[in-house]
């Protein structure tokens, strides 16, 4: 199958068949493709070629780059089966929602399109007769992109149709997991800028498949005046200071410890459905994934039971077959489950669910059955992000405690409450509310549309990705001041005569 769907989004065999590095599916390890590993000097060549497209494509009118967006959109419409299928091969995602992650990609090329024709400044009224004053913004230079495993397409289309638009060239270090996705997104990119044809420069956009030092030598190069990196907390506390050292830009969108705060009076069937899709779906691997739930104590009892059962009916298989819960990335993600479920028990904690499943079918695929833990406080377990399907589960007699709860953890990125309390519901999004980049009502934390800005605050990094006004950080802000006068008023009435 692998050979198929690459064949049909352009990826030759040399790309993917020739190589030390091993790939694997997560679905039962076995090997998907062989490629090389470049060092640091490769990427410097790299870095110096994406300077070279930077040049030219900065120079193409930002409609017409629209335009090349708008052909790579065509091609992932077109390629939205093959590409969705390839995504659930190398990251083990269901198809569903690898069909879901493409179309994240289409959503943002159309909205890239729309805001190729809206890189508009202000314009700022001046203290200083005959004067004016504007902003304008500028492409930026190569953007360098760092991205994870879970997410394998869609975090690279919202910077690049983004960085596109506003006439940069780009530089993606993918996850050394997910190479394939990879290359399959820079041949369809490819197939568009030949459509597009001559205006589009060589290089423009370009795949870095390499190891740490390769990734570290994209974050410290001046060149890159930007790096936008999706991650673990940890690879963000390496990335974030080197790029700060030579004073470039980053975007970070690191780890999420996500809750949901369950009211009495929120509608519980809908509640339940959507602890399901956040919490198990996708094996616990968004970094928007569910992992705290903080239920009212009057209905913590009937909410857990109707969990369970929820739970235990969960198909859990090869993603590509129907199923609705896929595999663990690898046997060590598997081994963080397993060691947090046993700290959780020693600790007091009852858990239910988490075991290993199919391993007799599977025996390098690490399937589990998502896990709910009921917890008697918030403690460092719970604060810690552990990257699979552990839902925790505790409970609040008043709502500032829980919305207390729901803030005391140090990542920031997603939260929701289920209410129907309008108070409970509006203090929620309030100042004094949620403290993380997202927060939703009667919706579950994961699962966000492209149209707004997607990131969040403390240890998720600050940066924010997609839609709303995001495409600012791929641009230059300049401000300009023109004086159209026969006159030099200096401003705050200065005189220097
Ligand atoms: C991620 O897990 O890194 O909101 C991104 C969501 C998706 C994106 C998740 N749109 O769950």
């Amino acid at each position: 199958m692998i050979d198929t769907v690459m064949q049909r989004l352009g990826v030759t065999e040399s790309q993917y068949r020739q190589g030390d590095f091993i790939v694997t599916t997560p679905t039962d390890g076995s090997e998907i493709g062989r490629i090389k590993l470049e060092g640091a000097d490769a990427v410097d060549a790299r870095i110096a070629r994406a300077e070279q497209a930077f040049k030219q494509w900065s120079q193409v009118p930002a409609p017409r780059r629209g335009e090349l967006v708008r052909l790579f959109g065509e091609q992932l419409r077109r390629h939205k089966q093959d590409l969705g299928a390839l995504v659930t091969l190398e990251c083990g995602k269901i198809l569903q929602e690898g069909l879901g992650e493409v179309q994240e990609m289409i959503d943002i090329c159309d909205l890239a399109v729309g805001q190729s024709r809206q890189l508009f400044g202000l314009t700022i009224a001046s203290e200083r007769p005959g004067h004016h004053m504007r902003e304008s913004w500028h492409p930026l230079g190569p953007i360098g992109l760092i991205t994870a495993f879970n997410f394998p397409v869609a975090p690279w289309a919202w910077n690049s149709a983004l960085a596109l638009v506003c006439g940069n060239s780009l530089l993606w270090k993918p996850s050394e997991k997910t190479p394939l996705c990879a290359l399959a997104c820079q041949a369809l990119l490819e197939r568009a800028i030949e459509e597009f044809g001559d205006e589009a420069p060589q290089d423009l956009s370009q795949v870095i498949l390499g190891d740490h030092e390769a990734g570290e030598r994209l974050v410290d190069d001046p060149r890159v005046p930007l790096i936008s990196a999706t991650g673990s907390t940890r690879m963000g506390r390496e990335v974030a200071p080197r790029v700060a050292t030579r004073f470039g830009r980053s975007i970070l969108e690191l780890g999420g410890n996500n809750a949901m705060i369950l009211a009495p009076s929120a509608d519980l069937d809908m509640a339940v459905r959507a602890i399901l899709f956040s919490a198990a779906g996708t094996a616990g691997q968004r970094c928007t994934s569910l992992r705290r739930l903080i239920v009212h104590e009057s209905i913590r009892d009937e909410v857990v039971e109707r969990l369970k059962k929820a739970y235990a009916n969960i198909r859990i298989g090869d993603p590509m077959e129907g199923y609705l819960v896929g595999p663990l990335i690898d046997g060590q993600a598997y081994e963080q489950m397993q060691s947090a479920l046993e700290r959780a028990s020693k600790q007091g904690g009852s858990v239910f669910g988490g075991e290993r499943q199919l391993a007799d079918a599977y025996p390098n695929g690490y399937y589990v059955s998502p896990a709910i833990v009921e917890v008697k406080e918030q403690d460092d377990l719970v604060r810690h992000e552990t990257f699979a399907p552990i839902l925790y589960v505790m409970s609040y007699s008043d709502f500032e405690d829980a919305l207390a709860m729901n803030n005391d953890v140090p990542q920031g990125l997603s939260s929701c409450v289920f209410t129907t309390d309008v108070r409970e519901a509006e203090t929620f999004v309030s100042d004094q509310g949620s403290d993380c980049g997202i927060a939703n009502i009667n919706i579950g934390p994961s699962g966000a549309e492209i149209g707004g800005a997607f990131g969040g605050e403390k240890e998720t990094g600050g940066g924010r990705e997609s839609g709303s006004d995001v495409w600012k950080s791929y641009m230059r802000r300049q401000t300009n001041t023109v004086n159209y006068s026969r006159e030099l008023p200096l401003a705050q009435g200065i005189k220097f005569d």
